[in-house]
């Protein structure tokens, strides 16, 4: 089962609507980022960063919204999430994707 570290609207938005939208089993686990529990300890042994969100599955952390997103469209293939490789759509659900999270994400901290 995955877990998913959040903070609520913030960039832990997108995976979790993808979580949502392949309607597969996970639980959300909250930071609570008022107290800085990005930066505890045991946070920072998953996510060296000290951000949120992180994805946890097992044994296998993905941080970074944008690659936690990627993994499940491309681990979840028949939700047709991304295009499959080398279609020329691939690069722009990229683009999207980082474009959200390097200047849409920011404003909202
Ligand atoms: N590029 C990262 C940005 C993550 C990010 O900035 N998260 C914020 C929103 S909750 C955060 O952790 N802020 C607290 C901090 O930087 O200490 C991503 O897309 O996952």
């Amino acid at each position: 089962m995955y877990q998913l570290y959040y903070y609520p609207l913030n960039a832990s938005m997108a995976p979790h609507f993808i979580l949502e939208e392949l309607n597969i089993d996970f639980e959300l686990v909250k930071v609570d980022k008022d107290n800085n529990a990005q930066k505890s300890q045991d946070y920072l042994a998953l996510n060296p960063a000290g951000r949120i969100p992180t994805l946890v599955q097992n044994n296998s952390v993905i941080f970074e919204s944008p690659a936690i997103c990627i993994h499940l469209a491309e681990t979840h293939p028949h939700a047709q999430l991304i295009p499959q490789i080398g279609h020329k759509d691939r690069a722009l659900v990229r683009q999207a994707k980082l474009d959200a999270s390097c200047r849409v994400q920011v404003p909202v901290g």
